[in-house]
């Protein structure tokens, strides 16, 4: 199992998207094992998109995420980080696929909705940025042996 760490942006939680968005991971067969809102301070912001110091749209970025609540999400699957991204679709609006999260809410290529994590890296030091101890519950879905088949003893 793998978890993600996502973060419906300001755009997001304005525009009343939060329930159609979280929708699409439930919608899946993701889990939910972490959420909450929050307004994300500019030191958390830079820490968060460290990798991203000195580009162009970085001083935007950091003024976007920091102007409005976020709601944060913890999604929890088997390969649920590299399906989070193919649910969020490309960076751009402008240019995301009809049927992902960004090619059917937006159209801005800044103002992009949603964060997911990119890799396994990524991901373990950003559910630490954002979700504290205990935070992240671990629960059992009632509904698990539905959403993956799990009669050789794993989930597939
Ligand atoms: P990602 O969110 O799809 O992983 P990144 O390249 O990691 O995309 O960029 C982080 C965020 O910075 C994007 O989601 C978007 O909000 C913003 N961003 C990236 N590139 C640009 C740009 O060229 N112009 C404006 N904003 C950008
Ligand atoms: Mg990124």
């Amino acid at each position: 199992m793998e978890t993600s760490l996502i973060i419906l942006k300001p755009d997001a939680v304005q525009r009343g998207l939060i329930g159609r968005i979280i929708s699409r991971f439930e919608d899946k067969g993701l889990q939910i094992v972490g959420a909450k809102i929050m307004r994300i301070s500019p030191e958390l912001a830079a820490q968060h998109y460290k990798d991203h110091i000195g580009k162009g749209f970085y001083d935007g970025l950091v003024r976007f995420m920091t102007s409005s609540p976020v709601v944060v999400l913890a999604v929890r699957g088997v390969g649920a980080i590299a399906i989070c991204r193919k649910l969020m679709g490309a960076t751009f609006g402008s240019k995301a696929e009809p049927g992902t999260i960004r090619g059917d809410f937006g159209v801005s290529n800044s103002f992009n909705l949603i964060h997911g994590s990119d890799g396994p890296e990524s991901a373990e030091r950003e559910l630490a940025l954002f979700f504290g101890p205990g935070e992240v519950i671990e629960w059992k879905r009632a509904t698990e042996g539905w959403v993956y088949d799990l009669s050789g003893g794993k989930a597939e």
